[in-house]
């Protein structure tokens, strides 16, 4: 299957998707959003896709959403930042969630915004020292989402969750191992290869069973998400209505540093 924004690759049981954007550290775009979704879905139909390695190329993972399609020049007419949120990320981060196989996020590089919560979507995180993670929401005035309010609290706890958050500091890929975000970091030139022998070797274990020990996980860690990613969108509703959302993002865009006054 050939896309515009991310690179696949089956090997061995192994589906790597390849986000593709590198210019942007991979910015997600909404044909980026549609196509991971149809990605995820293919995989989930075809079996003999048994695990699946979410990746970037170039030096970033992720930057979250493409700030630029945001600011006007989208690639199709936008929604509201909470319908965005509905029709886009939050089936996508349902559908890491409930394909039942295993999903592993290899963090090559930054993680920001939507794209830290992706990989915190994911089952496993294996990052490379050269990766970090930014809750980059606060920067520009919104909160976090893609299942942030979650997952980030359930990882760190609630103490270094509110900080993460509430400061949008980069933290590295060290810290983010003692934190407990990431179950490993390898070096930058061992980095793929210790991913694929993981994934080479959870795509030759018992599928259904991981898949329902999976569902089990996430009726016992996550029994609400479907609740959480849709008050996530309010809230993200309400935070785009704000002077400070506006200033962000400007601000952003004109690489210069923003100056917010709390409305
Ligand atoms: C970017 C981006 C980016 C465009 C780097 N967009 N170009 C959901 C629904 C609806 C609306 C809003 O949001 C959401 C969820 C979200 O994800 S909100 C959060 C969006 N993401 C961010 O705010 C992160 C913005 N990026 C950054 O803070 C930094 O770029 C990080 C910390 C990721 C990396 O910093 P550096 O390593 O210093 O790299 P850089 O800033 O120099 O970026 C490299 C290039 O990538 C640069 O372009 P240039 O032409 O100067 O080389 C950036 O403009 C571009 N880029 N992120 N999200």
């Amino acid at each position: 299957m050939a896309y515009e924004t991310l690179l696949s690759e089956t090997m061995d049981g192994v589906l790597t998707l390849t986000l593709n954007r590198p210019d942007v550290l991979n910015a997600v775009t909404d044909t980026m959003l549609k196509e991971l979704h149809g990605a995820f879905r293919e995989a989930e139909r075809d079996a003999s896709v048994r695990c699946i390695v979410l990746t970037g190329a170039g030096r970033g993972f992720c930057a979250g959403q493409d700030l630029n399609a945001h600011g006007g020049a989208a690639d199709s007419p936008r929604p509201s930042v909470g319908d965005h949120l509905r029709q886009g990320y939050n089936p996508l981060v349902q559908r890491i969630r409930t394909i039942e196989k295993p999903v592993i996020a290899a963090v090559n590089g930054v993680a920001a915004g939507a794209g830290a919560n992706l990989a915190l979507a994911c089952d496993i995180r294996i990052a490379s020292e050269a990766a970090s993670f930014v809750q980059a929401f606060v920067k520009i005035g919104l909160v976090p989402d893609s299942g942030g309010t979650l997952f980030l609290p359930l990882l760190v706890g609630m103490a270094k969750a509110a900080e993460l958050a509430f400061t949008g500091d980069r933290l590295n890929a060290e810290e983010s191992l003692r934190l407990g975000l990431v179950n490993q970091v390898v070096p930058a030139d061992a980095f793929m290869e210790t991913t694929r022998a993981l994934a080479t070797r959870l795509a030759a274990l018992p599928t259904r069973a991981i898949g329902l020990t999976k569902r089990a996980f996430n009726r016992a860690m996550m029994p609400h998400l479907d609740d959480i990613l849709a008050y996530e969108a309010d809230m993200q509703t309400l935070a785009s209505r704000t002077h400070d959302n506006k200033e962000g993002i400007a601000a952003f865009l004109e690489k210069r540093p923003p100056l917010f006054t709390g409305q």
